[in-house]
């Protein structure tokens, strides 16, 4: 008979989801790097029942990524977005209706941007459940690195009674510490610091993606477009993350972006303004 593991692998593959993770809830407790996440953003904070936390990861795809900011990527965004909750929400739903009450977490869980600037944190985190469920590590830009897509993912997760089969946490590191998404930033909310190796200014970066939402063209996303990691970079024949700063060898590609853009938010406004008086 199949078990409760197998059955969720299933569903997954029946939903096209390419990463999925498992972490005991208890793995939350054991503190492995500071500053943790507080008791009250852990599973059994939110959901005192649980047992473990399921982690699914989709793809965001480089070549509409590269032309952000643009409606493009927006709408990619939001496909994403949605295809995650409704994934989530249907897991959930299997794993109750199989006898282990499940809950979906939403993928972000904030009202809004302007919400985010007095109270910048969610009241869970996908970044650390990916973590602890073996999905990635994370890197200099504050996002989880995973081998096959990079940054380039975007995760949610399920709380679970259900007891299942748990992954390791990945060991080593998959960012290769280029630098590139800090020089890259064009709010320069990254920086080069003590903890994980860069701090983001939060109210940088949400504020610059403000001006972005203004004219629907949010969110940013130029440090995850950079990174050098993944495979998918070579699957889509961009192995080279230096062909963002090339122009003339890399003119088709530039002409694509620029043509996107042509077609999102106002051309030669500057998205950046606003940002360095709340740094
Ligand atoms: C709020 C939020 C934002 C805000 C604030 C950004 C920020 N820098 O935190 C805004 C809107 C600006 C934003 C932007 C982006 N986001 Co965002 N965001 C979130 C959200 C909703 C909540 C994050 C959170 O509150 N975590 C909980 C707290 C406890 O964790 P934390 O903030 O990471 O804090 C920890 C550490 O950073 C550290 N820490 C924090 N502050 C300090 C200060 C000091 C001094 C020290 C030492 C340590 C430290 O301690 C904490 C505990 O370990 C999550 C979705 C979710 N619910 O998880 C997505 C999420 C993190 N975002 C994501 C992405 C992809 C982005 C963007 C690339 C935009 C985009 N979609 O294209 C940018 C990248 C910005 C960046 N480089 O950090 C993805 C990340 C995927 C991945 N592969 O890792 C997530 C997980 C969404 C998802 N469902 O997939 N985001």
């Amino acid at each position: 008979m199949e078990g409760v593991g197998e059955r969720l692998a299933r569903k997954c593959e029946q939903l096209d989801i390419p990463l999925l993770g498992i972490a005991p809830a208890e793995r939350w407790e054991s503190l492995p790097f500071h500053p943790w996440v507080p008791p009250e953003f852990r599973p059994r904070g939110i959901y005192p029942e649980a047992r473990s936390v399921v982690v699914i990861g989709l793809p965001v795809e480089l070549p509409v990524l590269e032309t952000t900011p643009s409606i493009y990527y927006h709408e990619l965004y939001n496909t994403v977005n949605r295809l995650l909750d409704d994934s989530a929400y249907r897991i959930a739903t299997m794993l109750s209706e199989l006898g282990w009450p499940s809950i979906f977490v939403p993928r972000d869980g904030y009202g809004s941007l302007d919400v985010l600037k007095d109270r910048p944190t969610a009241f869970f985190s996908h970044r650390h459940a990916a973590y602890l469920a073996g999905l990635g590590t994370f890197g200099v830009n504050n996002m989880l690195l995973t081998p096959r897509y990079g940054p380039r993912v975007r995760f949610t997760s399920i709380l679970t009674t259900a007891q299942l089969p748990y992954d390791q946490i990945m060991e080593g590191d998959v960012c290769v510490r280029c630098m590139r998404c800090v020089r890259s930033c064009p709010a320069r909310a990254l920086e080069e610091g003590s903890y994980p190796e860069t701090l983001t200014k939060k109210d940088r970066c949400t504020t610059y993606n403000l001006n972005l939402a203004e004219d629907h063209i949010s969110p940013c996303g130029v440090c995850i477009k950079v990174c050098p990691v993944g495979e998918d970079r070579e699957q889509y024949g961009r192995k080279d993350a230096r062909m963002y700063d090339d122009p003339e060898r890399f003119a088709e590609h530039h002409r694509a972006w620029e043509h996107v853009r042509a077609y999102s938010g106002r051309p030669g406004k500057n998205y950046d303004r606003g940002s360095d008086e709340v740094a």
